[in-house]
């Protein structure tokens, strides 16, 4: 067995002081590109992280014969908010699954299609709000955490944050920055130190409670409609039974759930926006071929049909595109269930693995002009030679996204209604400095948006 590369740390801590603690991915893929093995690990805050991105021995990992998702740090860290649900729950926790096969209905194609309405509704607010600050410099991750957040909340619980009614962000977002961030921070963290940074505690504290009575309030509201019959997650969180077990979600998982679909399911849909407007103002050929698409199947102001965002093919191929260059999620864990070896390397059982997702899906065995954005990889006959294991923006298996289409068919829309109605441009060029709070989104950037035809 070769032994698992790995940087000289110090002794008792490790690697961990190398490690910059707001932004660890960074550095991690800067690691990556000095170890051609395409693997390997870190001494963090007393553990050993074992980190992956050579495209075959990815393939192994997320053979779910052989691995499963652990709840380990940071996820057992963001338990402390996110509870059992289904982001942080283990994979053997009976309330996975239940929860699981009770939620898999919401996200069929015929929910999407249920959804729709008000997904477009909301991006309409965005598009309006646009159209009133026109030459202003627009934050653009602000703008789409507005869009994101109020659509999941309005979909999901038929809750409305009025995020474009206020020049703040709401301090649900506030709160849910601050405890991610601290999240991140522990995870490089010895615990002792934890435990000595009082200040930081309360600050942790009061975020959860700060979400927690959003959570509550957003189950209130439901709970004084009265049964509504509503088949969004709510409802069938609230009414549904696991089709299996006939069990219902108790009261506090269902508080859980909420939470995590509330940060879930709008975080890594505004990053995934926020880069993909990034990338098209950096790629003028691409820009003018979504303004071609947009021009043909929305000609006209009328709102666009689903049936007609499912028609899209140039706009889905730019953000499969930004996906592969700018994961907002960067990379996901796994363990083995019994002591094994990939690519020669030897794993114990339990050893906590992660998948990189940015030195993977850049991996010159798998890409080829790995650093160029070209949305043609996506074309299918071009797609059907993918390695198989290069790319995972949605994670693997069982534990992969539920809310992919959801995020896409979300993406779509906005990325359709943006473009059709402004041409979009960059005056102060920006340059990508990447935020973490877990996940990735680029920290400052602006651009700025004139109406491309002129409207009655
Ligand atoms: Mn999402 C799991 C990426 C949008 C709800 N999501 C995951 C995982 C990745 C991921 C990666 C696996 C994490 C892990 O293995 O630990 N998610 C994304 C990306 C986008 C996204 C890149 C947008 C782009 N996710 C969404 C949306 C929702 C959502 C939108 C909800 C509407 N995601 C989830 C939930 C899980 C998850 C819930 C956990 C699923 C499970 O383990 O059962």
């Amino acid at each position: 067995m070769a032994r698992i590369p790995a940087p000289p740390g110090l002794p008792v801590v490790g690697n961990t002081l190398q490690i910059p603690s707001h932004s660890p991915v960074e550095h991690f893929v800067k690691v990556a590109s000095r170890y051609e093995e395409g693997i390997f690990q870190l001494e963090i805050a007393g553990r050993t992280l074992v980190l992956v991105y050579d495209p075959d021995m990815v393939a192994e990992v997320c053979d779910e014969s052989r691995f499963v998702k652990r709840i380990g740090p940071p996820l057992s860290i963001v338990r402390d908010f996110a509870g059992d649900g289904l982001f942080t729950a283990d994979q053997d926790e009976p309330v996975w699954g239940q929860a699981h096969r009770i939620l898999m209905p919401a996200f069929s194609q015929r929910s999407m299609k249920a959804y729709y309405p008000q997904m477009l509704e909301v991006a309409e607010q965005l598009v309006a709000s646009w159209a009133g600050r026109q030459g202003e410099d627009l934050p653009v991750a602000d703008d789409m955490t507005r869009l994101t957040l109020d659509t999941i909340s309005l979909t999901g619980f038929g809750y409305r944050f009025h995020s474009f009614d206020s020049p703040e962000l709401h301090p649900f977002l506030k709160a849910m920055g601050g405890a991610l961030t601290e999240a991140m921070l522990r995870n490089q963290q010895l615990p002792l130190v934890t435990k000595l940074q009082r200040k930081r505690e309360e600050a942790y504290r009061r975020d959860i409670a700060t979400m927690q009575e959003l959570v509550d309030d957003v189950i209130r509201q439901r709970r004084a409609a009265g049964s509504t019959g509503s088949k969004d997650l709510l409802g069938l969180m609230l009414e549904a039974s696991d089709p299996r077990s006939g069990a219902r979600l108790s009261d506090e998982n269902i508080r859980n759930q909420v939470l995590t679909f509330l940060i879930a399911g709008h975080e890594t849909t505004s990053g995934l926006l926020s880069f993909a407007l990034y990338n098209l103002l950096r790629e003028p050929h691409t820009l003018a071929r979504a303004y071609d698409e947009v021009d043909r199947l929305l000609p006209d102001d009328e709102p666009p049909s689903y049936e007609t965002i499912m028609k899209l093919d140039v706009i889905p191929r730019i953000l499969e595109e930004t996906l592969r260059v700018w994961s907002p999620i960067p990379l996901f864990g796994v363990s083995p269930i019994e002591d094994t070896a990939i690519g020669g390397y030897a794993l114990p059982e339990g050893a906590r693995t992660a998948v990189l997702l940015p030195a993977l899906h850049r991996h010159p065995k798998a890409w080829d002009r790995p650093g160029e954005f070209d949305i043609d990889r996506w074309l299918p006959a071009q797609k059907k030679d993918h390695h198989p294991a290069a790319y995972k923006p949605f994670g693997n298996g069982e534990r992969a996204c539920i809310g992919r289409q959801f995020a896409l068919t979300e993406a779509r829309l906005a990325l359709a209604l943006i473009l059709r109605r402004f041409a979009v441009s960059d005056p102060s060029v920006y340059r990508m400095k990447i935020k973490q709070m877990l996940t990735l989104k680029p920290d400052g950037f602006t651009l700025r948006v004139r109406e491309r035809r002129a409207h009655e």
